[in-house]
């Protein structure tokens, strides 16, 4: 009887040790078979009573060996099948299927609104210049002819630096061509575009930062009918072939005479709508012949040389464009606002 019992367990033992289940679900039946809840070597358990006394320790060490039997086994099969899971992963991978598209950002729309304007005006032979957005008094303001009680320069209007007179954040990108002037002499033909400063009250419509291109055009017998043309080119390059400009008269302290321009409304082909208030005009920029006492401030001969000037901001134009109806949008980097702006340039 017990010897019979022993060699069930023996049995089970070369079972255990042939067994070859080769998958998943084989590797399971093994594990419940021999050592799950209701596993075979469980009920053999039980038959210790009618083993002898002196071969019940052989017997319970048989057991033993059996149940370690079965553990190591079943380890070594869950290691097998994790690393053919493994490679049959790998086998699975296909190295030609297209990747996730990487998402593309989009320019602000103050950007290409900018590259629009300067690439028009690189066209004509206009350089690009930049310069540093804190500046002295002197080319900020004296330089461009604004006199010392002129309101711009008032702490109201301008951000001086901490417990300073002298040094500002520039208020126009003038200041850029007049340390252009210092340096140079003409012909000068250049544009400034860059961002500017000024303490006004944040709303839809104004915003204490903002966008500027400048143009100056420094050479002998410059002429108003020059910038005119100019002006005109631009106008049909940025706006469409079909627009008119018309030009006002109006005041800058560096230019003189002045002039402010309009465009033919854009956007309603000059019908009547919200954006030229029913005029069918736009103004866009402000202009006139640089004023003898700039050129002079500047150390350009203004007996030998004439100039235009003018200037524009962006924010404005880009409003327009992109039909944006406030302006603090432009500075708030709201990526809900930005992803809509996509462009090649
Ligand atoms: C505007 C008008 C203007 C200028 C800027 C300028 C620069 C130099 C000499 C003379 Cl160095 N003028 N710049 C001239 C006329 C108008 O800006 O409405 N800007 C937003």
């Amino acid at each position: 009887m017990a010897k019979e019992i022993f060699a069930k367990v023996e049995q089970i033992i070369e079972e255990i040790e042939k067994a070859a289940p080769n998958d998943k679900d084989a590797v399971e039946q093994f594990r419940i078979k021999y050592l799950g809840t209701k596993n075979i070597l469980k009920p053999l358990m039980g038959e210790i009573r009618n083993i002898p006394n002196e071969q019940k320790k052989d017997f319970g060490q048989l057991m033993n060996k059996a149940r370690q039997a079965a553990e190591s086994k079943f380890e070594q099969l869950q290691s097998s099948l994790d690393s053919a899971a493994e490679a049959a992963g790998a086998g699975d991978l296909d190295l030609t299927a297209p990747g996730d598209p990487i998402p593309l950002g989009s320019r602000h729309p103050i950007a290409t609104t900018m590259n629009r304007i300067i690439s028009i005006f690189e066209k004509m032979g206009f350089a690009i210049a930049s310069e540093r957005e804190i500046e002295d008094d002197w080319h900020n303001f004296t330089a461009m002819n604004t006199p010392e009680d002129h309101p711009a320069r008032d702490m109201q209007d301008t951000y001086y630096l901490k417990d300073s007179t002298e040094m500002l954040l520039r208020t126009h990108t003038s200041s850029v061509q007049a340390r252009m002037m210092e340096h140079n002499q003409p012909p000068i033909r250049i544009i400034a575009p860059g961002r500017v400063y000024r303490n006004e009250t944040i709303s839809a419509r104004s915003h204490c930062q903002f966008h500027q291109v400048e143009g100056l055009y420094v050479d002998e017998n410059v002429s108003f009918a020059d910038l005119r043309q100019t002006l005109m080119y631009f106008a049909k390059e940025m706006y469409g072939a079909d627009v008119n400009i018309r030009l006002r008269p109006s005041f800058f302290p560096f230019t003189e005479p002045s002039a402010e321009m309009d465009v033919s409304c854009f956007i309603c082909d000059a019908k009547g709508c919200n954006v030229c208030k029913y005029t069918g005009w736009v103004e866009v920029l402000g202009c006139g012949m640089v004023d003898p006492k700039v050129l002079e401030n500047c150390g350009i001969d203004s007996e030998k040389y004439t100039g235009f000037a003018f200037g524009m901001g962006i924010e404005r134009q880009a409003m327009m464009l992109y039909g944006i109806n406030d302006i603090r949008l432009l500075f708030e980097n709201d990526v809900r606002f930005l992803k809509q702006f996509t462009s090649a340039i």
